[in-house]
């Protein structure tokens, strides 16, 4: 009887300590590659809240479509399913309209613009309203400004654009840009690789690494640089979640994406002309200067859109827009 209560007793023991010890799993989602703009972020998340919490937290991440395009991922966050993600601006307007306002075209000059208001009020703004559809937004970091890529003829006014069937992220607001700017816009999820070499579409919008990591100089001849809108991620934690973690938890997994993020833009910005040489090098025609005031005549209307009626939106995007003239 003794033997059997002492059994128990380190059974039980083993079974607290082994409670203790097994780490919190923290599932992130992101839809991209290893090598990716979101994967750095989460990478780099990965490796400092695993040292910093002494293993209590282990993150997983799931990449390149595992767990399904950057819509579902953001479905499964509101649910807890996972916990976090690195998702792309555009695809999160469906969810919350107020990010609609970071995506607007020719908003921000450059990087630095951006990380002036998106680091700051404003951009707490976003992420605090975030909340109303289950997100705890956390911080943004960066696929960088999009620019166009097609396999027709190179481009370098907005009237080229005419007719070209380009691809665009799940977002009214992209859609609507290539609408104004004469193009016959299709939505699609990511991956788009297969689309672009069997014609299906003509071209597609995305920041330099992705023509780099996704290879699209094997199979986009033109490349504009049109820098048309700068596209944050929104990195996102599940409410639900964040909601049952202890204070001391919530700051040390906020800071630790934070600098993951200000980590990612900084690689990002620093490769982009190693790039642009690669991109030529490998067979692109580049055009490095195009005419941008006729690309931005035909979206100046767009803050008068529908898409931007809601009051809180279009306030916001009123702010931004004096904060950045
Ligand atoms: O990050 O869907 C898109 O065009 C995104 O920019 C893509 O996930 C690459």
């Amino acid at each position: 009887m003794k033997r059997i209560t002492c059994f128990f007793c380190i059974a039980f023991l083993f079974g607290v300590s082994q409670m203790a010890m097994a780490a919190q799993t923290i599932k992130l989602g992101v839809v991209t590659k290893p090598g990716s703009a979101q994967n750095i972020v989460a990478e780099k998340f990965k490796e400092l809240v695993e040292q910093r919490s002494s293993g209590a937290y282990e993150v997983k991440i799931y990449h390149s479509k595992s767990i399904g395009n950057e819509t579902e991922i953001l479905q499964q966050i509101q649910m807890n399913t996972i916990q976090m993600g690195v998702i792309t601006g555009g695809p999160f307007d469906t969810f919350d309209p107020i990010v609609r306002v970071i995506n607007y075209p020719f908003l921000f000059k450059d990087g630095a613009q951006a990380d002036a208001i998106l680091d700051g009020p404003l951009g707490k703004e976003i992420l605090d309203d975030l909340a109303t559809v289950g997100f705890k937004g956390l911080c943004f970091s960066e696929n960088g400004f999009r620019n166009l890529t097609n396999n027709k003829h190179a481009v370098k006014t907005a009237d080229e654009i005419k007719g070209l069937k380009i691809r665009v992220m799940a977002s009214p607001l992209h859609k609507a840009i290539w609408q104004s700017l004469g193009a016959n816009p299709t939505p699609m999820p990511w991956p788009i690789y297969t689309e672009l070499e069997q014609g299906v579409i003509d071209g597609q919008e995305n920041p330099l690494w992705v023509m780099e990591v996704y290879k699209f100089f094997e199979i986009q001849k033109y490349m504009t640089l049109t820098r048309h809108v700068y596209s944050p991620h929104i990195d996102v934690a599940s409410m639900i979640w964040w909601k049952t973690l202890k204070p001391a938890d919530q700051e040390m997994i906020g800071k630790a994406i934070y600098e993951a993020a200000l980590f990612q833009r900084k690689d990002n910005r620093d490769k982009d002309g190693a790039r642009l040489a690669l991109l030529k090098e490998k067979g692109m025609t580049v055009e490095e200067q195009p005419d941008l005031a006729t690309f931005r005549a035909k979206v100046a209307d767009l803050k008068d859109m529908d898409l931007f009626k809601e009051p809180k939106v279009h306030a916001l995007l009123l702010k931004i827009m004096e904060a950045t003239k």
